[in-house]
C-alpha cells in the first residue's frame, strides 16, 4: 500500500471510529463514555477476529446497512447452470436467479402452460433440452450506453439466445437457428442494438447435416449469425435477421465496433490449423493439433454492409430459415477481412472511444492493440499480404497494430475504467493487470485467488466505462471458503478501482456453473415494474384470453375436457375444492388478482408436478391429464399472510 492510500484508509477508519463514538455515546452506550474507548473497542474488535487496517476499510467499503441499496447490478452468466445472477455492488449480494435454459422452480419457470411452452421452443429436432451454457449476458444499449431495456444471453453448447425483459427481470424468448451446432462469440450486441451477434464456435456441418471428420476442410463451416432486435415488440425477428458463412477455424470471443468502428464487428479464432484431433487413432489431441501456429487470424466484419448486401436474395442462399452470404459473396463484397492475431487468442474487446481492439492470446504474453485507422487504411487501400485458404483477403499483422504489452501469461479478457487505463484478467499468472492505453504500459498487477477467467469492471465495456470497480471472475474456488465437498464454487472478487491502487475489497462464493461474463450496469438505469395488469401472461405481454376477474370462478366441462376457471387471493384459491374423473384433461387458468407489490402466490398440486409463481396480476395455464385417482392437496407455496396455511384446497380425482 502507497503512503497516499494508507493515509485515506488511516482517515476513513478514524472517521469511522469517530461516527461509532458518537453514535453509542448518543445512545447513552455505558461501555463508551468517550471516543477513545469507543476507538479501544473496535481495536478489540480488529484483534479479536485478526483484522488489518485493510481489512476494515474493504468492510466500510462494501458493508450495505440495513434498507440501504446497491450502486450497481451485475448480471453474471451462470455457465452451464442455465441461468443469469442478478448481484449488487459493493454489496455482493445475490437479488434474483433469472430461470433461462431450464426449468427453475421457485419461478415456476418451465412448469406452466406458458413457460413449459417457452422451453420447448428452444427445443432441437425433438430432443428435450433441460439446460444450457450461459456464457455472455450483452444488455441492450442505445448508442453504445446501456440503456437497462433488455438483457440477451447466449447458450454455448445448444447455439441458442435467449431474450430477457428488464421490465420483470424474466425471459421472453429462445431462439435457435439450427444452422450451427454450437456457438461462444454471443451475445454482443451493436451500438443500437440493432443486431444481435452470434458467432459459432466448434465447425459442424451447416444446416445440423452430416459429414464425416476427413471432410472436415470442405464441408464443416463456421458462421456468424446477426439476429435482428425489434426493440418495439421486445423480441427477435428472425425473417429480418441474416448469416454469413465462415471458414472451419473455431471461432471465439467477439465484439461489436462503436464509435470510430460502428458498422463493423471482431470476431477471433483460434485452431486456424484446422486440427480435428484423432489421438486414439495416434494423432495429435485436437489441443496440441490447434496450437501449431503462431499466429492465428481475428476476422474483420462489415455488418452493416452485410445487412444491406443481405437484403438482395440474390446474394443469399437460405439456410434454416436465415439468408446465409456466402464466403465467395462475403468476399467479392468487401464484407470479410482477416488479420492475423498471436497465438489461440481469447478476448476480443473494443476501447471505448472504439478506435482500437484489443486481443489477449491465451498462449502469449501479450495484449495486442489493433488500430482501426491503420486497418481501415489497410482495407481501403486493398493493401493485402493475400488470401487464406478460403480466399479471404488477410490484412498485415505489424501495420494493422498501435503495439503490444507485455502482460503476464494467459492474458484471457480486457476491460476499461473512464481514466484511459485498461484492466485485463491473467488466468496463468492468476492476476488483474492494470495498464495504460496511452503509453501500452502495465501499472499494476493485483494477484487474485485464483484461476481468474473473465472480468468485468462498472459499465467497462460501453462507451463510457464508470471505473469505480472491477470483478474478477475465478473459477474453482480451492481454499478459498468452508469445504463443502468436492465440487468447488466460483469465487467473484469485488475490487475497488477508484484509488491509485487497486485494492482487493470481498470475495463473495457463487455455487452454480462457470460463470463466463458478466456486465454491471448503475442501478438507477434499471426500471423494473412492480406488479402486472391483472391477467396478463408475462411471456405474451398481454391479457391472457382465458384471464378470470373476480367474481368470475367456475368450472365448465368442455369438449376438450374441464376447465378450471380460478383466482388466487389471500388468503384462498377460488374454488378452492376441484373435482374430476381419471382420465380427464384439466385446464386449470389461474389469475392472480392481487397487485400489491408483495403479494405473490405460489400454486401447487402435489405428485402432479403443477408448480407456478404467481406474480401479482399475473395469470397461468396448465393442462395435465389426471391420470391418477386419489385426493391430492393443493395449496399455495408463498408466505402470503397470517392464514397462508390456510390458502389450500383439494384437487379430486374420481377412480
Ligand atoms: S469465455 S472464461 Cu465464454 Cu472467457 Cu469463459
Ligand atoms: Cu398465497 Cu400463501
Amino acid at each position: 500500500m502507497n503512503q497516499e492510500s494508507k493515509r485515506l484508509s488511516l482517515t476513513l477508519l478514524f472517521v469511522s471510529v469517530a461516527l461509532l463514538g458518537l453514535i453509542l455515546s448518543s445512545c447513552g452506550g455505558s461501555t463508551s463514555a468517550n471516543g477513545s474507548s469507543t476507538g479501544s473497542n473496535v481495536q478489540a474488535l480488529m484483534s479479536a477476529r485478526d483484522l488489518t487496517e485493510a481489512d476494515v476499510t474493504a468492510a466500510l467499503k462494501t458493508y450495505t446497512p440495513t434498507g440501504a441499496k446497491d450502486d450497481y447490478m451485475i448480471f453474471a452468466s451462470g455457465g452451464h447452470g442455465g441461468n443469469v445472477i442478478v448481484i449488487g455492488v459493493p454489496s455482493m449480494r445475490i437479488h434474483k436467479y433469472i430461470a433461462v435454459f431450464g426449468p427453475e422452480p421457485w419461478q415456476g419457470y418451465g412448469y406452466g402452460d406458458q413457460t413449459s411452452g417457452l422451453l420447448a421452443s428452444g427445443n432441437l429436432e425433438g430432443e428435450d433440452l433441460g439446460w444450457g451454457d450461459v456464457h455472455h449476458p450483452a444488455l441492450s444499449e442505445t448508442a453504445g450506453d446501456y440503456d437497462g431495456e433488455y438483457l440477451f444471453v447466449n447458450d454455448k453448447a445448444n447455439a441458442r439466445i435467449a431474450v430477457i425483459d428488464l421490465k420483470d427481470f424474466a425471459t421472453k424468448q429462445i431462439v435457435q437457428s439450427g444452422l450451427i451446432e454450437s456457438d461462444h462469440g454471443g451475445c454482443f450486441v451493436t451500438p443500437n442494438t440493432e443486431y444481435i451477434i452470434e458467432g459459432s464456435q466448434y465447425p459442424a456441418p451447416l444446416n445440423g447435416e452430416y459429414a464425416p471428420i476427413s471432410e472436415y476442410k470442405t464441408k464443416y463451416r463456421g458462421a456468424v449469425i446477426f439476429w435482428k432486435f425489434d426493440r418495439e415488440k421486445g423480441r427477435i425477428d428472425k425473417s429480418s435477421s441474416f448469416a454469413i458463412e465462415l471458414p472451419p477455424y473455431m471461432q471465439d470471443l467477439a465484439d461489436a465496433g462503436k464509435l470510430a468502428t460502428d458498422g463493423w464487428m471482431f470476431l477471433n479464432s483460434f485452431n486456424t490449423e484446422m486440427a480435428i484431433g484423432g489421438n486414439l487413432d495416434g494423432e495429435p489431441p485436437l489441443e496440441s493439433g490447434a496450437s501449431q501456429n503462431d499466429m492465428d487470424y481475428m476476422s474483420v466484419i462489415n455488418w452493416r454492409k452485410a445487412a444491406q448486401v443481405a437484403a438482395d436474395p440474390a446474394n443469399t442462399t437460405m439456410n434454416s430459415g436465415l439468408p446465409l452470404i456466402s464466403i465467395e459473396t462475403a468476399v467479392a463484397n468487401d464484407l470479410l477481412f482477416e488479420v492475423p492475431e498471436p497465438k489461440s487468442p481469447h478476448g476480443c474487446d473494443v476501447t471505448p472511444d472504439g478506435k482500437e481492439i484489443v486481443v489477449a492470446g491465451k498462449l502469449d504474453t501479450h495484449a495486442t492493440v489493433y488500430n482501426w485507422a491503420k486497418m481501415k487504411a489497410l482495407i481501403d487501400a486493398k493493401d493485402f499480404t493475400g488470401n487464406d485458404t478460403y480466399g479471404i483477403p488477410i490484412l498485415d499483422f505489424q501495420k494493422s497494430i498501435r503495439g503490444q504489452v507485455e502482460i503476464g501469461l494467459g492474458p484471457l479478457h480486457t476491460q476499461f475504467d473512464g481514466d484511459g487505463n485498461a484492466y485485463t484478467s491473467v488466468f496463468i499468472e492468476t492476476v488483474v493487470a492494470k495498464w495504460s492505453l496511452k503509453d501500452l504500459k502495465v501499472i499494476e498487477k493485483l494477484p487474485v485467488h485464483y484461476n481468474i477467467g473473465h472480468l468485468m469492471a462498472a459499465e467497462g465495456d460501453t462507451v463510457s466505462p464508470d471505473g469505480k470497480y472491477v470483478v474478477a471472475m475465478n473459477k474453482w474456488a480451492l481454499d478459498r471458503f468452508q469445504d463443502v465437498g468436492p465440487l468447488l464454487p466460483q469465487n467473484f472478487q469485488l475490487v475497488d478501482i477508484s484509488g491509485e491502487n487497486m485494492q482487493l475489497l470481498y470475495d463473495m462464493p457463487l455455487p452454480l456453473g462457470e460463470p463466463h461474463y458478466a456486465q454491471m450496469i448503475k442501478s438507477d438505469k434499471l426500471h423494473p415494474e412492480r406488479s402486472y395488469p391483472v391477467g396478463t401472461d408475462p411471456l405474451m405481454d398481454r391479457i391472457d384470453p382465458f384471464a378470470v376477474a373476480n367474481g368470475d370462478e367456475r368450472i365448465e366441462r368442455k369438449a376438450d375436457g374441464v376447465h378450471v376457471y380460478m383466482t388466487a387471493i389471500r388468503s384462498h384459491f377460488k374454488p378452492d375444492t376441484i373435482s374430476v374423473k381419471k382420465g380427464d384433461t384439466v385446464h386449470l387458468h389461474l389469475t392472480n388478482v392481487e397487485t400489491a407489490h408483495d403479494a405473490t402466490h405460489g400454486f401447487c398440486i402435489g405428485s402432479y408436478n403443477i408448480n407456478v409463481s404467481l406474480e401479482p396480476g399475473e395469470h397461468s395455464n396448465m393442462t395435465f391429464v389426471a391420470d391418477r385417482a386419489g385426493v391430492f392437496p393443493m395449496y399455495c407455496t408463498e408466505f402470503c399472510s397470517a392464514l397462508h396455511l390456510e390458502m389450500a384446497g383439494y384437487f379430486l380425482v374420481e377412480g
